[in-house]
């Protein structure tokens, strides 16, 4: 697929996603969402893949939907479609892509903007960045997910809250509500993701991805189902070649050489 809207690279085991209609602040478009969509899939796919970024062009990370695109179909389009087939897939996509997503927070997470921003597994923010629920501005409920991962992220009443203000959460107020890792100066974003994304990229993949899952499904599960499934996640990482590697070099006394597999 071509992409007209983001920018995708993959190197030294590290993909770059940037969504880049920064002139819209990165508003989704049908096509951008799908672009976004297959871009993920392409990272879940290619096993030189071990760490994906996802971030956005100009001063915005997304503003969300794009309002004009919806405003120009009125009448001939459904929401609860355009959910479904569109930012669902996308957000599946994305928490089934069973490596770590880095969000590289380069400013405002607005909307379902915001919703992807939260999709992503670690988060780091300049500075310039802030969250937020747009929805209610324009006389809608949150979606694009918000609803499931704010109140897991925050909990419930900050979550409503973002939900009824639509205030900007800055980036401190963000970090200290645990919505992200890292805050640091706008100018030095790029290193700080780095910094991130570079040890990650040349970690036990394998295992990475399988704490993910374990993670994301144990909110469905009882204790004992939890246990019972990072036991079945754990004999999947032990018989890895990380595993050999990771134990003979601890004895060893030296650095280990990951794989990823
Ligand atoms: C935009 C947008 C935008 C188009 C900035 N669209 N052009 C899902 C399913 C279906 C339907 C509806 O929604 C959803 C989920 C959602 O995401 S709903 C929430 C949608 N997003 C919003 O309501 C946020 C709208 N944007 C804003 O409130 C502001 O732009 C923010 C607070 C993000 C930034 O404010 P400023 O820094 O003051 O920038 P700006 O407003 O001047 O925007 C710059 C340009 O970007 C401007 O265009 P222009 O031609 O005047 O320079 C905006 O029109 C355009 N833009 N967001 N979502």
């Amino acid at each position: 697929m071509n992409y007209e809207h983001i920018l995708f690279t993959v190197q030294d085991g590290l993909a770059t996603i940037t969504l880049n209609r920064p002139d819209k602040l990165n508003a989704f478009n049908d096509q951008m969402i799908q672009e976004t969509t297959d871009a993920f899939k392409q990272c879940a796919r290619d096993k030189t893949v071990r760490c994906v970024v996802l971030t956005g062009s100009g001063r915005a990370f997304s503003s969300g939907q794009d309002l004009a695109d919806v405003q120009a179909r009125e009448g001939t389009f459904s929401i609860g479609e355009h959910l479904r087939h569109g930012y669902h897939r996308l957000i599946k996509q994305m928490l089934a892509t069973e490596k770590p997503i880095l969000g590289a927070i380069n400013g405002i997470a607005a909307g379902a903007g915001c919703g992807i921003a939260l999709a992503t597994d670690i988060r780091i923010a300049s500075d310039k960045a802030s969250f937020m629920l747009a929805f209610s501005r324009v006389g809608l409920v949150p979606d694009s997910g918000t609803n499931w991962l704010l109140p897991r992220i925050i909990g419930q009443a900050r979550a409503y809250e973002m939900a009824v203000t639509a205030d900007r959460i800055p980036a401190e107020k963000a970090l200290a509500w645990g919505i992200v890792n890292q805050v640091v100066p706008h100018e030095q974003l790029h290193e700080a993701v780095m910094a991130w994304a570079m040890p990650i990229a040349t970690g036990p993949t394998l295992a990475y991805g399988l704490a993910k899952r374990a993670m994301n499904r144990s909110w469905d599960l009882s204790l004992e189902e939890a246990l019972d499934y990072e036991a079945h996640m754990q004999e999947l990482a032990a018989r890895s070649h990380d595993f050999g590697e990771g134990v003979a070099a601890f004895l060893e006394k030296r650095e280990a050489h990951f794989k990823g597999q």
